[in-house]
């Protein structure tokens, strides 16, 4: 393989737990408890269909500028969690695998449906590594279209068979499969079984034939 691309939140970083915390504060003000096995179903999914879901958990609906309203605030909370964060927060075994890629002359890329990040990319210091990055801003269809990752691969310059996803939910390992790219899941077998291989870190990884 000679490109290999990342999932951000779940993958390089742990920025569910802010996510969490930034849309639990949103669903009490309109009285819903919003729990960690809910936060579970957010991962991976963008920032309006995630307040759909969580709308739909509380019953509730809104009108159109009161929802946008909503998720303009959820992303302003979520930018305070974000604003000091650093390299601590990048998930066991990422830095050192990332430079080992490096080292072999392998093509590094992003592909997450955050808006936010390249600047989670920045304050975590991987920024220079990455050859190319496909956010939220840059694409039009959600995981699990493989859209995300097939421009990552364009970016790249390489055919999707020479890529390699690694990711931590569902609709991420089904849009990397969609793309015609090896995948593989970080995080639990029974969660990611559709994944090529799962692994639960970095931290012993090593580079075969991925
Ligand atoms: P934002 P990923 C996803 O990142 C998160 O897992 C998900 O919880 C979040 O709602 C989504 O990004 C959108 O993030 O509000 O920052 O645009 O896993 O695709 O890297
Ligand atoms: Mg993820």
């Amino acid at each position: 393989m000679e490109g290999y691309i990342f999932d951000l939140d779940g993958v390089l970083v742990d920025t569910a737990k802010y996510h969490y915390l930034a849309w639990k504060t949103i669903a009490q003000e309109f009285g819903f408890e919003l729990t960690p096995a809910h936060n579970e179903q957010l991962k991976g999914i963008g920032r309006e269909v995630s307040l759909h879901k969580i709308l739909q958990w509380a019953a509730k609906t809104l009108p159109e500028n009161e929802f946008q309203s909503l998720a303009l605030r959820k992303n302003e909370l979520y930018l305070q969690y974000i604003a000091h964060i650093d390299n601590s927060e990048l998930l066991v075994g990422v830095a050192d695998f990332l430079q080992t890629l490096k080292s072999k002359g392998k093509k590094i890329a992003l592909g997450s449906a955050s808006k936010n990040a390249r600047l989670v990319l920045e304050r975590t210091g991987i920024l220079p590594l990455f050859d190319a990055i496909v956010d939220g801003t840059m694409v039009t269809q959600a995981k699990p279209n493989p859209e995300v990752f097939l421009k990552a691969a364009e970016l790249l310059q390489l055919p999707p068979a020479q890529c390699c996803v690694f990711e931590d939910a569902p609709a991420g390992v089904q849009a990397a499969k969609a793309a015609g790219m090896r995948v593989i899941g970080v995080g639990e077998e029974q969660v990611l079984c559709a994944a090529d291989e799962v692994i639960p870190n970095f931290s012993s990884f090593v580079l075969h034939n991925s």
